[in-house]
């Protein structure tokens, strides 16, 4: 079997990880393109000289040239500005909109039958606007928020209960804005309901404060670290997020994620790219997973949804 090869278009913070991540699982052979030059190949020299020590084998490679990047199989974005205290992820739509045009020309011209999935911000705008100027088939552009957005609200949940992340599910669906949708009623410890946990430690009232706290707080949770760091925004996460996609892709798993995807009426959504969670294989998006929400939970998907509509008809 041939390898895999990965590419990974930005050298920055979320780039390098990503590169790192690749190496240490062996996905396959990893280039990392940045316009800034020496950038990725002092990175990708970096990563590749503690192969003998972390015992990875592959070939690691960073360019300043997109011709490096053809026959990939998977194609991770994250070029482009992230935020600073105090803004929104909204804010970054024109800067990052004019560097993600010339990424998605080169990804069309040299990785033409790449899977791309888009981690720039704002998130659902890019991912859309990386689709339509490579007109490569929706399952073949994806984004990354849902599993980071779950993640974290997961994390929350663990450390309030006293157990381990490990057994504690959660979802988020939505757009990666400040309206995402994380959803109580399918949130589980080793598979009971979470607020049945929590009404046993509170009672009901006090439990549902708890809950809202927490909700507030995935919300929040990129701001959280962007108010932190002070020169920018979450890395670690972010590129840990993208690989178990990638990884996925690359080796065919269907893990079902939590994925911005283009939605064709699936949860009342028509023709905008939102989180819902999807089976991710070497087709890339091979379904979308659907299944029936309350008149809370649709009003709130309702409410993100028409957030990422406003900001991606903005770019119109
Ligand atoms: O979950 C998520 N989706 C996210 C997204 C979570 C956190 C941060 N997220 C966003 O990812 C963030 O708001 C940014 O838009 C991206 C990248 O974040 P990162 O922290 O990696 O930013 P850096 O360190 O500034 O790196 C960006 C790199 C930098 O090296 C630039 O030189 C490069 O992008 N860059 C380019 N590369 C290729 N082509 C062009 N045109 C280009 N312009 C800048």
């Amino acid at each position: 079997m041939a390898r895999k090869k990965i590419s990974l278009i930005g050298g920055g913070q979320i780039g390098g990880v990503l590169a790192q991540l690749c190496a240490l699982r062996e996905l396959g052979d990893v280039v990392l393109f940045d316009i800034v030059e020496g950038l990725p190949q002092g990175k990708m020299l970096d990563i590749a000289e503690v192969g003998p020590v972390d015992r990875y084998d592959v070939d690691l490679k960073g360019t300043n040239s997109y011709e490096d990047i053809k026959d990939s199989d998977v194609v991770i974005v994250t070029a482009g500005l992230p935020r600073k205290p105090g803004m929104s992820r909204d804010d970054l739509i024109e800067v990052n909109s004019k560097i993600m045009t010339s990424v998605a020309e080169g990804i069309k011209t040299y990785a033409p039958n790449s899977i791309i999935i888009v981690i720039s911000n704002p998130l659902d705008a890019m991912v859309t606007l990386c689709q339509k100027i490579t007109g490569f088939p929706y399952s073949r552009v994806i984004g990354q928020a849902g599993v980071l957005d779950s993640a974290r609200f997961a994390s929350f949940i663990a450390w309030e209960l006293g157990v381990s992340v490990k057994d504690v599910t959660a979802m988020t669906l939505g757009g990666h804005g400040d309206d995402m949708v994380p959803l109580v009623r399918y949130t589980s410890v080793c598979g009971i309901p979470v607020m049945e946990l929590l009404e046993q430690k509170y009672g009901a009232e006090k439990a549902k404060e708890v809950m809202e706290a927490m909700v507030k707080r995935t919300r929040g949770a990129g701001g959280e670290v962007v108010a932190l760091l002070k020169t920018g925004s979450a890395f670690y996460s972010p590129a840990s997020s993208a690989i178990a996609m990638a990884e996925s892709i690359l080796k065919d798993q269907k893990r079902v994620l939590p994925t911005c995807c283009f939605l064709q009426g699936e949860f009342g959504v028509n023709g905008y790219y939102v989180g819902v969670p999807a089976v991710l294989g070497d087709k890339g998006v091979e379904s979308i997973i659907q299944f029936k929400l309350d008149a809370e939970e649709q009003a709130m998907m309702d409410k993100s949804v028409a957030a990422v509509k406003g900001l991606v008809d903005s770019m119109k």
